[in-house]
């Protein structure tokens, strides 16, 4: 993925003609489009290709079953377009070994989800977060999925993941900053609601943008 403008745009609307229309108004701020079950449940594994012609997309299929079934999955993501795919890692690491092969013969990323961003992720997933951060360094993925409504929680996971990438969700409607995510370690910010929610999703993702330049230059 490309590291431009380090915004990643979760587009969870459920109609075609807006999913297109807003990755049209967004594509010169965003280096990806993560696209999920809610839109491609409505419109169709095509959707992704579709998408790809306004940036590079991210199939956030969350991908979680014996590896058997994780390699088919994430071969139809990868032959539909798409140049990322997230999966979990609480399978286990055949089943994640299986999902980062089909990323490698598909040159494509995979993602593994860490420590989820919403209140439920204390539950089971928190105490397994930094064993999981641990095993996707180990499996080989591209990077993992951190919290941006847990800096805390996020710098660590950079501390364990060194040089791999960060994408990091949570950031707005989720109570999540992009200039603290940043500051904590991640490479990317996912955004959802407060852009595509937005009456100017160009615009507001500009504005993300910009906090996001703020950050970066806090840091050097
Ligand atoms: P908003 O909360 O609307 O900004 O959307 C966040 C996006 O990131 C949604 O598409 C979620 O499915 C996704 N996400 C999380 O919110 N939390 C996580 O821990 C992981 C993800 C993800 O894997 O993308």
């Amino acid at each position: 993925m490309r590291k431009k403008t380090r915004l990643i745009a979760a587009l969870d609307v459920t109609d075609k003609t807006q999913a297109l229309s807003i990755s049209k108004e967004i594509e010169y701020f965003v280096d990806a489009i993560k696209v999920g079950y809610p839109l491609v449940l409505e419109a169709g594994l095509g959707i992704i290709g579709m998408i790809t012609e306004f940036a590079e997309v991210i199939a956030d299929f969350k991908v979680a079953d014996i590896p058997n079934t994780d390699r088919l999955i994430c071969e139809e993501a990868f032959e539909a377009g798409a140049s990322a795919v997230i999966v979990h890692g609480f399978t286990g690491r055949d089943s994640l070994m299986e999902c980062v092969n089909s990323g490698k013969e598909h040159r494509g990323d995979i993602y593994v989800v860490t420590e989820m961003s919403h209140p439920g992720a204390l539950e089971f997933l928190q105490p397994a977060a930094y064993e999981l951060a641990h095993l996707a360094v180990e499996c080989g993925a591209t990077g993992v999925v951190a919290p941006a409504t847990r800096p805390e929680r996020l710098r660590e996971i950079r501390r364990i993941v060194g040089n791999m990438s960060i994408i990091s969700p949570g950031v707005g409607a989720q109570g999540g900053s992009a200039a603290e995510a940043i500051r904590a370690g991640a490479d990317y910010v996912i955004v959802g609601r407060s852009i595509y929610n937005s009456k100017a999703p160009g615009m507001q993702a500009h504005k993300i943008v910009r906090e996001i330049e703020n950050a970066c230059d806090d840091k050097t």
